[in-house]
């Protein structure tokens, strides 16, 4: 009577793990993304009446696969763009760029004269000191959201 006991108490233990653990799987599923880390992101402030805003920052992925970054939109900004600045005759040439792939356990890094985001049409203009709202869109469907202040200068 009472090994049936503990049998069936162990019983419930161990559904109950079987029941967290899958609650951790299930954690671990939308964590994907947490395998991307995101440092020095500002956007700069575009003179007055400009109707762009580079916006820079540095990705690091360490997970063990790729990750591909299809889109990004903003709440602030009616298109988001990702450009790359290349140099022709000391003439800087903006390329749309479709993708961004950033490797397993690799970094890359948007930074002025490079690869950076372009803001186009603020509905209101961005102001030094407040934080920009941006969306992340990932090839797997997922979406992370980030947060890049403003400011004049440097990151
Ligand atoms: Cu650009």
């Amino acid at each position: 009577m009472l090994i049936g006991t503990f049998k069936c108490w162990c019983n419930e233990f161990f559904s109950r793990i079987h029941w967290f653990a899958g609650i951790i799987l299930l954690c671990n599923s939308s964590i994907v993304l947490a395998d991307v880390q995101i440092s020095d992101g500002w956007v700069k402030l575009a003179p007055p009446g400009a109707k762009a805003n580079a916006a820079y920052l540095h990705f690091y992925n360490q997970g063990q696969q790729a990750v591909v970054i299809e889109s990004i939109s903003a709440p602030c900004c009616a298109r988001l763009m990702l450009h790359r600045t290349r140099y022709e005759n000391d003439r800087a040439i903006m390329e749309h760029v479709d993708e961004l792939t950033i490797p397993a356990q690799g970094n890359v890094g948007l930074v002025p004269g490079g690869l950076h985001i372009m803001l186009m049409n603020a509905a209101q203009p961005l102001v030094a000191g407040e934080n920009i709202e941006m969306q992340l869109h990932f090839s797997s469907g997922q979406q992370q959201t980030i947060y890049l202040p403003v400011k004049a200068d440097g990151p």
